[in-house]
Parts: C-alpha cells; structure tokens; sequence
C-alpha cells in the first residue's frame, strides 16, 4: 500500500501536466499534432447523381430547361485540405463514420483550453497556400497571411506555403479561444488558405476546428456532455472565383459565352447565371445530395450542431432545421442567422423521429439546391 501511494506520489511529482489535470478534473493539456496537405481533387457536388430533396434524377435549374446548354458535369476540380497519418504525407488518414458528412471540408482540428495545436502543413498543389486559423493565438510566424505587417525573415515562411514545401503551424490554445459565457462547453473555429483569402477559399481550401472548455473535455478533445457532433458550411461556393478553371459547360465555354446565348427571358437574372458557376452548398453537397447515412442522429441524443457560413458577397444563410428545435445563444429557436464567415454552435436534443429536411431559408439559395435531410432514428 506504501509502495502504491509512493508511486502515485512519484507520478504526480514528474508529471505538472496530470497534477493540473487531478486539480481541474480534466484531460492533461497536450500538443495535439495533425498532418495536413493541400491535394489536387476532383469533387463531385452530386456523388448520387440524385436530387434527393425531389427524390429524381439530377437535373438543374429551369434556366437549362429551356433549350439552353446544360452542365457536361458536376464534378470539379478543387484543391482541399486532407489528413494523413504522419509526416511522411504517404497515407491519408481515414474519416470516421461520424464524421464523413464534412464531405469537401478540411479534417476535424480539435484543441482543449490550454492545449497547443500544431499542423504539420504540405502543399501538393500547384501555387502558394497557408493556413490561416480563427480564435486560437499565434504569433506572426504562424497567422498564414500576407500582408504589410512589418515582418521580415522567418516571420513570413508561414505567409504562403511554395508547392512541393512543408511548413509547421504552431498555434496555442487560451481561454479566450474557448468558450464564452454564453457558449456551450465548445466552441467552433474555422481555419482557411488566405494567401489570396477569396480565390483560395473558393478553391476549396476551408476547414473546422473545434475548442472544448478545459474540464469538459474527453481525452480526444471532445466535449464530455455531448453525444454527436455536426458541423455544416453553408457556402455559395464561386467557381468563377478559383485558382482552378473547371468547365462545367465543356471546352470554351467561359463567363463571356454567356453573352452568346442571347437575351435570357427570366426576370429573375441573377438565379438563371448564378448556378453556371456558383454552387450553393452545405459541405460540398447540392440538392440533397449529402448521404442520409451520414446525418443520422438517434431520439434523446445530445447532438451539437456547429454552423458557418463562407467569404463571398452575400454569403448570408439561414440554416433551417423541419422537425426539431435547438438552443443557441440560450435561446430556443429552429432557424439560425449567418453572415459572412459567422460561426455559431446550436444544441439539439431531437424527439421527432423521421427523416427531415435541413435547408437554407434565402429562398433562392433553397432553390438552388442549399438543402440537405438528416435523419432521427427511435
Ligand atoms: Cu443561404
């Protein structure tokens, strides 16, 4: 028995980090390393082939209805953010179940309060990217951003990673990057390229990272009372807008085609050549597209739900949730408002069984295809 509390003794005595955890009940504070790189993918907005909110074949909007060219496909090349298991960037770390919905987004970032965060960072792709990080402290050499700051030397290696480089971000995690007093006991932060902040964004290079309160956190990071984590980027994804040139309409066909086709009758202008180039999506996904699978949550579940929106001009949502009610901001509500690059966290305990629709309420981005369901299981 002497031997056992002499040990335990021992322990405490070389280790601050479990002494500190004893004291606040929580997880030790550790550095929590992710390998993360810019890869070349093509990304299809309709895996299905299936609107899924209409329960038909895909087929886009009335505008191509009438006679006019129509999308050769929906497939796209984008530049994302993938994990891999090590340094050696060789195997890429597969997406949990539970977390396949993230669909074209960066992995899942997770820190505690008092954690740091380091992202070994390699750029596949063809021109210069970073990582910016929300919320978490960095220093100049690791905030992934360009600009007149007054910095020289190695405080701008992290400013635009070179294709073919490697660079390691450092970013620690204070209070002020957990919760607030009115969050719950998480919080989300987005992290994105920003050595051109709208064309990389566009590109595709957008990920989430979420931050749990120190003593609510289980050892991987998540927050101890929830039992399922959503996260959903309502984004107005311009394709126009990126470093890659797709052609959905086929070889030649570019913005200025558009003037060939001649007067276009719809009054509503703008809804008939948005969707040639702007993809209102929810992860990646259009019209429904998003697996049911991948949104099935169970009835009396404590399910977290983080929302953000993206960069461009009007990139305003309204994320609606049929069926059931969450609290946000410790306020019962079923639809949240977003701004550009908002994040808000809302908490559901759902009691209505069925499958459900989870849709933006700007109506035309509704049209559009900004809609997904999920599913509530008995
Ligand atoms: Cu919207």
């Amino acid at each position: 028995m002497f031997i056992m509390k002499r040990a335990a003794l021992i322990l405490l005595a070389v280790s601050p980090s479990s002494r500190l955890a004893a004291q606040s009940g929580s997880v030790p504070p550790e550095t929590r390393t992710y390998f993360i790189a810019a890869d070349n993918v093509s990304w299809d907005y309709v895996p299905g082939g299936r609107d899924e909110i209409t329960g038909q074949p895909y087929a886009d909007t009335a505008f191509f209805a009438k006679g006019k060219p129509r999308p050769v496909s929906t497939v796209y090349k984008k530049v994302l953010y993938r994990e891999y298991t090590d340094s050696t960037f060789r195997t890429l770390k597969p997406r949990p179940a539970e977390w396949q919905h993230l669909g074209f987004l960066g992995p899942l970032i997770r820190g505690v309060v008092g954690d740091t965060i380091r992202v070994v960072f390699r750029n596949n792709a063809q021109r210069p990217y970073s990582i910016h990080p929300h919320g978490v402290f960095y220093q100049k050499s690791a905030e992934g951003v360009p600009y007149n700051d007054g910095t020289s030397g190695s405080d701008k290696a992290d400013d635009g990673v070179a294709p073919g480089a490697t660079f390691t971000y450092l970013w620690i995690v204070p209070d002020r990057a957990g919760p607030g007093p009115m969050d719950p006991s998480s919080v989300m932060w987005m992290y994105h390229s920003h050595v051109d902040e709208v064309r990389d964004i566009n590109t595709g290079l957008f990920g989430p990272m979420i931050i749990t309160a120190r003593g609510k956190a289980r050892p991987d990071g998540s927050p101890n009372d929830v039992d399922r984590e959503i996260v959903a980027s309502f984004m107005q994804v311009e394709e126009q807008s990126s470093w890659i040139e797709n052609k959905p309409f086929g070889p030649g066909f570019t913005m200025d085609s558009l003037g060939a086709l001649g007067p276009i009758a719809n009054p509503h202008l703008q809804q008939d050549i948005y969707p040639w180039f702007v993809k209102f999506t929810i992860n990646g996904f259009v019209h429904g597209s998003m697996p049911l699978a991948d949104l099935t949550i169970k009835k009396g579940q404590r399910v977290r739900w983080y929302l953000m929106a993206s960069t461009n001009d009007f990139d305003f949502h309204a994320p609606h949730w049929h069926g059931n009610t969450v609290v946000l901001n410790g306020m019962r509500t079923d639809v949240a408002q977003l701004a550009m690059m908002q994040m808000v966290s809302a908490d559901m305990i759902p009691d209505d069984v069925g499958t459900w629709l989870f849709h933006c309420h700007v109506s035309f981005h509704n049209e559009e295809g900004m809609a997904v369901r999920y599913r509530v299981t008995p």
